[in-house]
């Protein structure tokens, strides 16, 4: 299949041109059914006109074509969900890259931006609970817990970066309303669900920055929830994560404006 046939926007991912081609052909399928049937309806209005059928007739159609033609649309549908769906969906939804083999990203929406936390040098996330929530916590960190002190938030810009070839698992949340995570690219979309943290993963394969969008409509500043996720090469995503500041270093502070 060309790619992006259907003008859909760059494919950045590596399971993105899988969906894309199922999309193809499940618009190919629709296309043959209208086709199909609105050619069939316009002979029907003309082989059945009143004139030459004054009286129905009792024993109605002998023929079996339109079986056969049933029979076919169902093959077809099932070969499209059992053939190209069901495995599509349990390669790039349900199977989870080991998370020590992945990068491993904590995204939360809130009224309007997205917060992106890595867990820091030693890979662990600091803990967090609702119960440590105050007006200079929003995140609800735990500040006695020595694996948040390098943990790193990016509270600003909704800007988030992961690095290119690589798995990434993103948890999402949400502070307050339903939000919805969508990077068009990455053929990525989940809702933030507040009270729940919902994984999803992909594998970037093309470098490059890439708008983050909010899928839900979320209030009146929804329109301005775009935030950029920069697929970067793997120095690169190093160095931009090191000149991020620790979560010590800002004082424990993840409060916003
Ligand atoms: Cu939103």
């Amino acid at each position: 299949m060309t790619k992006n046939f259907l003008g859909t926007p760059l494919i950045a991912s590596e399971h993105g041109a899988g969906l894309d081609s199922l999309t193809w052909y499940i618009h190919l399928l629709m296309a043959v059914l209208f086709v199909g049937w609105a050619i069939y309806f316009l002979y029907v209005l003309f082989r059945f006109r009143r004139t030459r059928n004054p009286q129905a007739d009792h024993l109605g159609v002998q023929s079996h074509f339109s079986t056969y033609v049933e029979v076919g649309v169902a093959v077809t549908e099932a070969v499209l969900l059992i053939g190209f769906a069901v495995p599509l969906w349990a390669r790039s939804v349900e199977k989870f890259p080991a998370e020590k083999e992945s990068v491993v990203v904590r995204v939360t929406g809130r009224q309007f931006n997205w917060i992106s936390r890595y867990a820091g040098a030693d890979g662990t996330f600091g803990k967090q609970d609702v119960k440590f929530v105050a007006s200079t916590n929003a995140l609800g960190i735990d500040l006695s817990d020595t694996a948040a002190s390098d943990d790193v938030l990016v509270l600003t810009g909704s800007e988030m970066a992961v690095p290119v070839n690589t798995n990434v698992i993103v948890h999402i949340s949400s502070m307050d309303v339903i939000h919805s995570f969508k990077v068009f690219p990455l053929r990525v979309n989940q809702d933030a669900i507040p009270g729940m943290s919902v994984p999803i993963h992909f594998k970037a394969n093309k470098v490059g920055n890439y708008p983050i969008n909010c899928a839900q409509l979320c209030g009146v500043g929804h329109y301005s929830m775009k935030g950029e996720i920069k697929v970067l090469a793997q120095a690169d995503y190093e160095a931009w994560l090191k000149a991020k500041p620790t979560f010590g270093a800002a004082g424990g502070k993840n409060e916003f404006e």
